[in-house]
């Protein structure tokens, strides 16, 4: 490199919480342990390739707002991105990098040579991550953005589109396998549909389950370790998508058999825009076994668009902390900022500010939800409500011999009449925040 593009800027370090310095984390503290493991390896932090440096700032309003000298769909373009990507990562000192395979390489002219170009961009990456070493947290395929996948990849009604869309995917994952990657992405944007009047849901459906169990039978075939990740997203770019929310992909995975062989990738955009809160996804994940990975980008309230902002907001974060903690952790998986900086953050540092400040807000939960872990008081409060299934009677009705006239017998012989219990939703909302 000539020139770097972030001038003199970094390694960030930790200064703590009194540092004004815009380029020190305040709570991020990689090495600090909570809970008995350091922050690194809780959070497990990862850089996006797709906001930071294939979006170049145009909204469907407006032209490109930022300068980048990556800027170009040749090789030499490519492994200038390269560079700036690694050179981010190192200074921000995260552990992590995430791609789309059409961020780090041109397309070209067939897929032959799209194939080939991802290929050589791996060997780069390869050389890169031995000398750094940073780390794929994962890859993904984008079958998104190219008019050919304007009606689905493999939801398509034109069975080349599927064809080609497997073909995409298999180098993907190849190049993902190559670079030890932890975890391979399946973000179905445009799986779904515009209007149901010009859509079969039924076959789409069934093709989209084919193509997820050909995925996993690749992923075994070729023997790659890391785990394969459903992101959920109820619409955006299509008015409905098949991968709706936790709940829908859960019951997907059921009815194909997958449920042993995909997890989620949950991101608090995609949460909200399914209504939930970002900590129900998690919770959910969770209880059902499907707990993969996090894009920690959050949206704007107002918009009711997938902004993609970094996370700012640390009490809102307690509570996911809180569910990921009580699962023993999040790896393989980690925390992606799948996030992007405002249009008019034009400066190269304010790519830095971004990633430090919602690194920042995920530490700081992430301490608190320990603490309230570690003085356990807020967990018995939750016990305690339910202490009553604790008793054998209580027990015994979730037996199978349980049935409802044999209750109903108990309720008249005992004269069962149950009182009121506050649920006390004020109290668990101040408890949680007292950690902060
Ligand atoms: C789109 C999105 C994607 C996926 C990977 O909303 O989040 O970047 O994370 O394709
Ligand atoms: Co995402």
């Amino acid at each position: 490199m000539t020139k770097r593009f972030f001038g003199d800027i970094g390694p960030v370090r930790f200064e703590g919480p009194k540092s004004d310095n815009p380029f020190a984390f305040r709570h991020y503290d990689p090495a600090r342990l909570v809970m008995g493991k350091t922050m690194a390896d809780h959070l497990r932090p990862a850089v996006c390739y797709w906001h930071n440096f294939a979006w170049m700032g145009s909204d469907m309003f407006g032209a490109p707002t930022f300068v980048r000298p990556w800027e170009g769909d040749d090789m030499k373009a490519a492994r200038l991105k390269a560079d700036v990507a690694f050179d981010m990562v190192s200074t921000l000192g995260f552990p992590f990098f995430t791609f789309h395979d059409k961020d780090v390489v041109p397309e070209g002219g067939s897929l032959g040579e799209f194939g080939r170009n991802l290929a050589e961009m791996t060997d780069v990456f390869a050389e890169k991550m031995q000398a750094t070493k940073i780390k794929l947290l994962w890859g993904t395929a984008n079958l998104f953005s190219h008019p050919r996948y304007m009606a689905g990849a493999a939801t398509n009604p034109d069975p080349d589109v599927f064809a080609y869309a497997v073909a995409q995917v298999k180098n993907a994952i190849d190049a993902t396998h190559k670079l030890g990657g932890a975890n391979y992405v399946l973000w179905g944007g445009r799986e779904g549909y515009e209007t149901l009047l010009n859509t079969d849901l039924v076959r789409e459906q069934e093709q989209l389950g084919r193509f997820l169990s050909m995925v996993v039978d690749y992923k075994h075939k070729i023997g790659f370790k890391g785990v394969l990740l459903v992101e959920p997203k109820p619409q955006e770019p299509t008015k409905h998508q098949y991968d709706f929310d936790v709940a829908t992909v859960a019951g997907f995975l059921d009815r194909f058999e997958l449920e042993r062989e995909v997890k989620l990738n949950i991101e608090v955009g995609h949460a909200v825009l399914a209504h939930h809160s970002f900590e129900h996804e998690v919770a959910l994940a969770v209880a059902l076994g499907l707990l993969g990975s996090v894009d920690a980008n959050r949206n704007d309230y107002q918009s009711g668009w997938d902004t993609d902002q970094f996370p700012n907001n640390a009490a809102e974060l307690v509570p996911a902390l809180y569910f990921i903690l009580k699962n023993g952790g999040i790896a393989p998986g980690g925390f992606n900022f799948d996030s992007k900086v405002r249009r008019q953050s034009i400066d190269p540092g304010d790519l830095l500010i971004g990633h430090i400040g919602g690194i920042d807000a995920c530490a700081e939960a992430l301490v608190a939800a320990a603490r309230l872990i570690e003085d356990g008081k807020f967990d018995k409060m939750r016990a305690d409500r339910y202490a009553g299934w604790n008793e054998p009677k209580a027990q015994a009705m979730l037996k199978p011999a349980a049935t409802l006239e044999g209750i109903a017998k108990r309720v008249a012989h005992e004269k069962i009449d149950p009182k009121p219990r506050s649920g006390r939703q004020e109290l668990f909302e101040n408890v949680v925040g007292r950690y902060l």
